[in-house]
């Protein structure tokens, strides 16, 4: 039983190339995500953000891999922070930043869990190795070098691999696969629900099955959210939007029944650009989410979007 939950910023965006996913801890939190969350549980605390400096591009020539480290001294004290919230019994609820975090956040789950599953909600799998990477972006690798793939120094955060079985991983709505990954994901046998499985078998049943099969063998599950995930019209604030994506309406049905399941131990959202938003819409939907996965009813989350007193 988890007794409350910690916020932990990770404010990066060394991962990629566009500045801005470092705002998402910032605009979450000014949009009311403490508020939002207090009034459904009161235990919250916010822990704040990593302190290391995530501004400055680390100069590294010759690395194939872009910011090395500076990703890794970022990560490196966010698997600390993610680890201490766990080890108090505490849900981690990670802002991200971009999905290059996932590092440091898996870092410090996997320290507390046997068997620590992972549902990965993206439009990309994030399974790039420097080998397969098309871009040298850090935030395409993070599943790989928790798999104990990759760059000796992103798979050795928190000094020890492999933080997550490929048996332990499922995939929700990825659609946009580099030929690296896409083999991968074959020869791992990684389990994966698309945009097309979704629209056939409906959200619910989706999540249902997700949940079934990591339960079986699973101490421990983890949600990483990537915003980019939900189809671009409902969530345009990111950086590298793919069309054909996992509707809105589907994305609160998944909350819902993550939140109905009680199963959920820890949480990430990244990718959220404030600077490329259209009138904030991505900010809202995120902390709408948040606040379903921690059991608001769909009315509260929609309340939160009424205009304010003085707008009345
Ligand atoms: N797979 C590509 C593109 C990408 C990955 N994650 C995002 N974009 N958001 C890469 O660069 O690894
Ligand atoms: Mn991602
Ligand atoms: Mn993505």
């Amino acid at each position: 039983m988890k007794t409350g939950i910690s916020i932990i910023g990770a404010p990066v965006w060394l991962g990629q190339t566009h500045y801005g996913t470092n705002l998402g801890p910032y605009a979450l939190r000014a949009a009311g995500i403490l508020d939002a969350l207090t009034l459904l549980t009161a235990d919250v605390i916010d822990a704040g953000n990593i302190a290391a400096d995530t501004k400055k591009r680390s100069k590294q020539r010759r690395s194939r891999l872009k910011n090395l480290r500076a990703v890794v001294t970022a990560n490196e004290e966010l698997a600390e922070m993610v680890s201490l919230a766990t080890g108090r019994h505490r849900f981690p609820l990670v802002l991200g930043g971009d999905h290059s975090i996932a590092i440091g956040t898996l870092a410090g789950l996997a320290r507390h869990y046997h068997n620590l599953g992972v549902i990965w909600y993206d439009a990309h799998a994030d399974m790039n190795t420097p080998e397969t990477s098309p871009s040298g972006n850090i935030h395409g690798m993070p599943l790989a070098a928790s798999m104990g793939l990759g760059h000796p120094s992103l798979v050795q955060v928190a000094g020890y691999m492999p933080k997550v079985k490929p048996e332990n991983i499922v995939f929700i709505g990825i659609r946009d696969i580099d030929p690296g990954e896409r083999e991968l994901i074959r020869t791992q046998k990684i389990k994966q629900f698309t945009v097309a499985d979704i629209n056939e078998r409906g959200m619910p049943q989706i999540i249902r099955e997700t949940l079934d099969y990591l339960l079986s063998r699973c101490d421990g599950i983890h949600l990483s959210f990537d915003l980019d995930g939900i189809d671009p019209s409902a969530a345009p604030g990111v950086g590298t939007p793919v069309p054909g994506g996992i509707s809105w309406a589907d994305s609160l049905l998944a909350m819902q029944e993550l939140a109905h399941s009680g199963q959920i131990t820890s949480a990430e959202f990244v990718e959220l650009n404030p600077l490329l938003d259209k009138d904030q819409r991505t900010t809202q939907a995120t902390v709408r989410l948040v606040s379903l996965l921690f059991g608001g009813s769909a009315v509260t989350a929609a309340r939160q979007e009424l205009p304010a007193a003085t707008d009345i």
